[in-house]
């Protein structure tokens, strides 16, 4: 039997993928009002294939609870946060939930970490806890890393393709825990040692956002010089060897905005480029928001009130909204002490922000201006009733006449 310990975005749906194929799973939670919602059959966020999946799972007799569980595997899935000062990964949760696993735990039980954590995070936080317990590492409780990579959006698909990562301290080990995974991952899945998995894991998000930050400063350089950035990363992509990415009005999600501060954390002196390049990605909401005053002047528009933001998540077609650009622009505004723009998310049902519209003809007959902040595809079925407004399109996705871009 497994027990999944937090059942968020990403251990709920391996929770789910083990159980409905074949494992034996217990998921817990500390938050009593998830696991009611569970209980009561329902998911609690919105993903492809996730309710289909979630029935597969009650039927093959998966349980929630709040209780941890005495078992042999356990799979952490907690958040780990960063320190917005230090910089440093904030491992609390995955302490906290390792510390709860050991009063329960029989001898011989093997701890496998999900949560993305930065190299040498197991080791500085994770073994003295399990060697506090008055474990030996290896012999009473065996320690495994085990990162995810699927990505929001298109959750339930890659879990079942993407290739994995399992790191262990000791190779058989690892080998057992691989088992489990191939119970349903048909991607290749490589055993290695836990602090080359902890540094592949963050390698990986650190790369893509390098990646994102050329492309945004690229966007700057060429609205500079009023030349066009699609265009140009077109027929650059063009190049056998060339594969820019898409600038946008910032990166937000709990991973590529977090994950490389890590790397910046432990190594400031050598980390250089990474620390660049999340600086670049942390003020394109602030460039974006000046390119809305310049566009908002060019049209005499005046008042802040007739310009509004579409998209309030991180990125387009799901519900998820940490870290977001709009949440991150309306942050900037608020230092300027600028009055909120409205917004408006065909995803968010509850108010997150001030200014906040629920109906997107709504939202539209209050501005003059709109801001596409996130490419759902509700907006691209809807460009008839965007006519006639000033637009400015961070992801290059309207079609119609005159369209202002970042
Ligand atoms: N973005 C751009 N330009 C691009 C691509 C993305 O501005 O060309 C922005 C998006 O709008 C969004 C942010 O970057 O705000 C991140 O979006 P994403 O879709 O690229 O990635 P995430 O954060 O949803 O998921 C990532 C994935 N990592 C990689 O692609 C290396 C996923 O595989 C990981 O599992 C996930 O992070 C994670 O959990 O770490």
């Amino acid at each position: 039997m497994i027990n999944v310990i937090g059942l968020g975005y990403i251990g709920l749906p391996t929770a789910l993928m083990m159980a409905s194929h074949g494992v034996e799973v217990i998921g817990t939670d500390y938050n009593k009002e998830l696991v009611a919602t569970l209980n009561e059959g329902k998911t609690t966020f919105k993903e492809d294939g996730l309710d289909e999946l979630f029935n597969a799972a009650v039927k093959a007799g998966i349980k929630f609870t709040t209780e941890y569980q005495k078992t042999d595997m356990y799979i952490v899935s907690v958040p780990t946060p960063y320190n917005k000062f230090s910089k440093k990964v904030d491992a609390c949760y995955v302490v906290a939930a390792v510390k709860e696993v050991m009063k329960v735990c029989p001898k011989g039980a093997t701890v496998v970490v999900e949560s993305t954590v930065s190299p040498g995070t197991m080791d500085k936080f994770v073994r003295p806890v399990v060697e506090a317990n008055g474990f030996v590492i290896g012999k009473d409780i065996n320690l495994v890393h085990a990162p995810e990579r699927i990505i929001p959006g298109n959750m339930v698909y890659e879990l079942l393709h993407n290739n994995r990562t399992i790191g262990a301290d000791d190779k058989a080990i690892g080998e057992k825990v691989k088992k489990y995974y191939a119970s349903f991952c048909q991607g290749e899945i490589v055993v290695t040692d836990i602090r080359t998995a902890e540094m592949t894991k963050v390698v990986e998000n650190t790369f893509r956002a390098v990646n994102i930050a050329f492309a945004n400063e690229l966007a700057r350089i060429c609205r500079h010089d009023n030349m066009d950035v699609y265009e140009i990363i077109k027929i650059c992509n063009m190049h056998p060897r060339v594969n820019i990415l898409q600038p946008g009005p910032g990166v937000g999600g709990h991973c590529i905005s977090v994950d490389p501060w890590f790397l910046v954390g432990d190594y400031p002196q050598l980390a250089k480029v990474i620390d660049e390049s999340m600086k670049t990605n942390d003020s394109q909401p602030t460039f974006v928001l000046n390119r809305i005053y310049e566009i908002m002047t060019e049209n005499n528009i005046t008042d802040n009130r007739k310009v509004g933001l579409y998209g309030i998540t991180y990125k387009e077609n799901v519900d998820d909204f940490r870290e977001s650009p709009t949440l991150q622009l309306l942050e900037a505004q608020e230092r300027h002490l600028a009055r909120p723009l409205k917004c408006y998310d065909p995803f968010l049902k509850q108010d997150i922000v001030k200014n906040q519209f629920h109906d997107l003809d709504e939202f539209l007959n209050d501005v003059d201006m709109v801001v596409i902040m996130v490419k759902h595809d509700e907006i691209k079925q809807n460009w008839d009733k965007l006519k006639g407004k000033v637009i400015l399109d961070c992801h290059n996705i309207c079609p119609l006449e005159g369209v202002y871009h970042i």
